[in-house]
């Protein structure tokens, strides 16, 4: 049996949101790689124009679309795009987030819903509407992106530790919903990850040390050291591939074992 084939995506159509650089563009990269065609979108022209850009530049053909994830008539709008000009949505990424680091005593409420909306009800919202075509054609991949935080607080991320928690358990309701439909819906738990979302707590000090952050985290890290979007490359072509079939409402954590380690004694 030629076994690669089962983690091939030769013609499946897969949207990445958010994708234009970080992680998401790291994913769509490798699921060109395996196969598949690529859309993706980001919140603004000039994002999705730095996206193509990239995308380019690495020879990867991509059609972007400019659209908010959390409005859903932009949603249902864009996929309706994509199938027209590409074709239905075999693999969704839910990739777009924010983050807002801020005392949650200090947090206004609009800043706690703002992190919400991205990086939950934007989820729900976009595989809603991918839901129906794929429960159709009787297949399809959703991939949720989540979080250590899915699991673990931490000071200053309380908002975005609900919504990434509350990420992990709407991929386990789609696939406890939809996996009749021969639907998986899993997610990929990053650790931390060298992306333009951590670079704060990565910054070198004014007397040119290291953040304490940086050392904080690669100490708690068993392969002492950040992770890379690549390092996600792998895992997300499995869950998006035939491979993962039988593989529903999981979490796979990409944390170099983060999540399994106590941490080196000081
Ligand atoms: P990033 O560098 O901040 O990229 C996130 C992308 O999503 C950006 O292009 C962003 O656009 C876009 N976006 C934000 N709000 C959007 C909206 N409403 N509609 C459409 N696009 C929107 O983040 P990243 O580090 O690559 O992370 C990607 C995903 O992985 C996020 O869900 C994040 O929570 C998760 N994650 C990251 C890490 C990590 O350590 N980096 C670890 C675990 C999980 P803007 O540039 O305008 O913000
Ligand atoms: C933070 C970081 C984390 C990472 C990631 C960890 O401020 O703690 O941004 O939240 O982004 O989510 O898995």
């Amino acid at each position: 049996m030629d076994f690669s084939s089962k983690f091939s995506l030769e013609g499946k159509v897969a949207l990445v949101t958010g994708a234009s650089y970080g992680i998401g563009f790291a994913i769509a990269s490798a699921f060109y790689a395996a196969g598949a065609s690529i859309v993706f979108n980001d919140i603004r022209q000039e994002l999705v124009d730095r996206g193509l850009k990239a995308y380019q530049e690495a020879n990867i053909p991509v059609r972007g679309y400019v659209c908010d994830v959390t409005k859903e008539d932009d949603v249902r709008e864009m996929i309706a795009k994509i199938t027209e000009e590409v074709g239905p949505v075999d693999i969704l990424v839910n990739n777009a987030g924010i983050i807002k680091r801020i005392p949650m005593i200090d947090m206004e409420a609009s800043d706690f819903r703002a992190v919400i909306d991205v990086d939950l009800n934007a989820p729900f919202i976009v595989s809603k509407a991918v839901l129906p075509s794929m429960i159709q054609r009787g297949h399809g991949k959703i991939i949720n992106i989540c979080s250590m935080m899915s699991e673990l607080g931490r000071e200053t991320v309380s908002a975005y530790a609900a919504a990434k928690g509350g990420l992990k358990m709407l991929t386990r309701n789609i696939a406890s919903e939809y996996g009749q439909y021969n639907i998986q819906c899993n997610g990929i738990g990053p650790g931390y990850i060298a992306t333009p979302q951590t670079a704060p707590l990565r910054e070198k000090q004014p007397d040119g040390s290291r953040h304490p952050f940086d050392a904080f985290i690669t100490a708690k890290t068993p392969a002492e050291r950040w992770g890379t979007p690549e390092d996600l490359m792998g895992p997300a072509v499995f869950l998006a591939s035939e491979a993962s079939d039988f593989v529903n409402g999981q979490i796979l954590y990409v944390d170099g074992g983060i999540l399994a380690y106590i941490g080196r004694q000081p």
